[in-house]
């Protein structure tokens, strides 16, 4: 396609110049460009081209960045940051040095507010609206937030504040009944409620007109029909629970039609108080593979954008298969298994967990805190929940973590998946903190698979586990067999390799390369490779032994340095008085790293084979 006005929108000013016939012209090359960038870089294709028209309208209405727009997670903001002055640069889109996939203040000014989590926009609003108060400014504040993000209780902590408040601020809800997959919740069945109520309102609107041109009838009859009408009204009015909250709401409107967003815009922009603009779009908009598989299509890697199939590189089962896989064979001998996953019933694997036992799966939605303590409850009573959330993302948790699960010991399982470095989502994404948020907390397991079959037994070793709760991560993507007939047993490590000159301690799924580290050296006895598996308990014991051996310790870990696992070595050598003892740190450093692909990112964090030889090497004076 050719894009004779897409590339001579430079700012949002330029929008400003453009009639609605070329704003719409504007909206198909856009979507055309994002659907094929996209389809090389890979990204979050369905929600973006679900906000085209919503994005341009706002720039259209809004003036960015002296009007603050903040967008929820950023997933939806492709074409926000095409027409705010990166169109070249979108190219580069979730690359190394390129355009981050979420927002990033750094990255331009009018990514007004960092995110990559989600329902965090009408809090940073408000603030962003009360400092504007206080310091007697004018400029008009926006948080676009999608449906499913609405329902979390950061959201309506901020709503519940905002109602109360009576801030002058508008929440421009996009309704496209998706989360990443269908919207779960009573609030979402509300939404649908809204938008039959809009229904409701036209026919209505209808109803009178036709009954008024009959004059047999006339108006006493239509004063009738219309107080039926108000009772109907009463149980499904649009709004009610926004505008009882003290938000007035206005909606639903079609959020596809350009000309109509930019009039509600206009109208209610100078209205003052708490505003709620709902619009209903469709997720994958105008690209019929994506709204045809608008789940797929939420964060896809590369496809071909003609047929919109993914281009596959063949691999092994990733680890989320191999723990969903493990947890369904032992749910079904164990009756008492319950999964809860918040809002990632795909990316955790678990649908077939679903499909098997509906009774013993919840999704609670984008409800990370409420996941933690309602498996609490489900655990006090007898059952043996496994909550499945991403690292990144029950780091929301952590409170609940530690007051419902730790203090009262029950037997929770937190599995968290993509931990480690996660690549192309960059810095908001990498679950590098919950090796240091979980040890720490009393009582808790916390255990690291450093291959596929230690996967499988950790998570078996987890369903039996009664005394209390139990952590086990792991990284996104393809699994590795290394290990075969293992038996995992509470706080004992696993010698892979006996040395006498260097003792490597590992924790999690680095092993591999390790291995092929220490293969390239061709090693006969210098290095000592111990799998810790354990960080809590830890087997003291098996690791003393070890570095009173070879005085000179190499940990491994892809978490944060400061509070990991190499610091529980640190104290264990500290506690134990071992004298002379040389350690190195390997795993993050004090600093987010950046977007790019895994093994990037590992580079950056001196997470590389060559790094791993590069120290080895000097420990061992070679
Ligand atoms: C705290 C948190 N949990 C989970 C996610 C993963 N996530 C990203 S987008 C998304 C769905 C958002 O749905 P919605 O708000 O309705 O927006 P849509 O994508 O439909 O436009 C989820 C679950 C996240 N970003 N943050």
């Amino acid at each position: 396609m050719i894009y004779k006005i897409l590339t001579k929108i430079t700012s949002p000013d330029d929008l400003k110049k453009l009639s609605f016939e070329q704003l719409e012209v504007l909206a198909t090359e856009i979507r055309d460009y994002i659907v094929n960038v996209v389809s090389k870089t890979g990204g979050h294709l369905a929600s973006s081209l679900g906000a085209v028209e919503i994005t341009l309208a706002l720039y259209k209405v809004f003036n960015p960045p002296y009007d603050k727009i903040i967008w929820d997670v950023g997933h939806q903001a492709y074409c926000h940051k095409i027409v705010t002055g990166r169109m070249k640069k979108f190219k580069t889109l979730r690359q190394k040095n390129g355009i981050s996939g979420f927002l990033k203040p750094t990255e331009s000014k009018y990514d007004i507010f960092g995110a990559g989590h989600s329902s965090t926009s009408i809090s940073a609003a408000l603030g962003f609206a009360k400092a504007r108060d206080l310091n007697k400014e004018r400029y008009e504040v926006v948080a676009v937030i999608g449906d499913a993000s609405l329902a979390n209780g950061m959201a309506l902590e901020a709503i519940n504040h905002l109602g109360h408040d009576k801030t002058k601020m508008l929440i421009v809800v996009i309704d496209n009944e998706m989360s990443i997959s269908p919207t779960v919740g009573a609030l979402a069945e509300y939404f649908n409620r809204l938008m039959s109520g809009g229904f409701i309102n036209k026919l209505r609107n209808t109803i009178q007109a036709t009954l008024q041109k009959i004059p047999a009838i006339g108006y006493p009859t239509t004063k009738i029909i219309m107080s039926l009408e108000e009772g109907i009204k009463s149980i499904f009015s649009p709004g009610i629970i926004f505008d009882e909250l003290g938000i007035r709401y206005f909606g639903p409107i079609n959020g596809h039609n350009i000309k109509l967003l930019v009039e509600t815009l206009k109208n209610i922009k100078n209205i003052n108080g708490p505003k709620l603009l709902h619009i209903v779009t469709k997720k994958g908009k105008g690209y019929k593979p994506a709204e045809e598989n608008p789940t797929m299509f939420h964060g896809i890697s590369s496809f071909d954008p003609a047929t919109g199939i993914p281009i596959c590189k063949s691999m092994s089962p990733t680890y989320s298969k191999i723990f969903s896989d493990s947890l369904i064979k032992l749910a079904a001998k164990d009756k008492k298994i319950i999964a809860i996953v918040a809002a990632m019933i795909e990316g955790t694997n678990l649908s077939v967990f679903k499909e098997k036992f509906p009774d013993r799966f919840f999704d609670v939605g984008i409800a990370e805190e409420h996941a933690v303590t309602f498996a609490a409850g489900l655990a006090k009573a007898g059952f043996k929940p496994f909550v499945c959330i991403y690292s990144t993302f029950l780091q929301r948790g952590f409170d609940q973590i530690i007051h419902d699960v730790g203090i009262q010991k029950l037997p929770v399982v937190f599995v968290m998946d993509r931990a480690g470095l996660v690549g192309e989502d960059g810095a908001t994404h990498h679950g590098v903190f919950d090796i240091a948020f979980m040890k720490m907390i009393p009582n808790m397991i916390v255990m690291a698979p450093s291959d596929a079959n230690e996967l499988q037994k950790m998570v078996s070793f987890a369903a039996n586990y009664k005394k209390g709760p139990v952590s086990i991560r792991f990284p996104r993507g393809e699994s590795y067999y290394y290990h075969s007939n293992l038996q995992i047993k509470l706080g004992k490590a696993r010698i892979i390799k006996k040395g006498n000159s260097l003792t490597i301690l590992n924790f999690g799924a680095l092993l591999p390369k390790i291995i092929k580290t220490i293969e390239k050296i061709g090693d006969k006895n210098k290095i000592e490779i111990i799998d810790v598996r354990f960080l809590k308990p830890i087997d003291e014991k098996t690791i003393i032994k070890s570095i009173k051996k070879t005085k000179k310790v190499i940990t491994i870990e892809e978490g944060v340095i400061h509070g990991g696992f190499g610091e529980t070595i640190l104290r264990i050598i500290s506690e134990n008085n071992l004298k002379n003892i040389k350690v190195k740190q390997l795993g993050i450093p004090d600093k987010f790293i950046e977007h790019g692909t895994v093994e990037e990112c590992r580079e950056e964090a001196g997470l590389t084979e060559n790094n791993f030889l590069k120290h080895i090497k000097e420990f061992l004076k070679l």
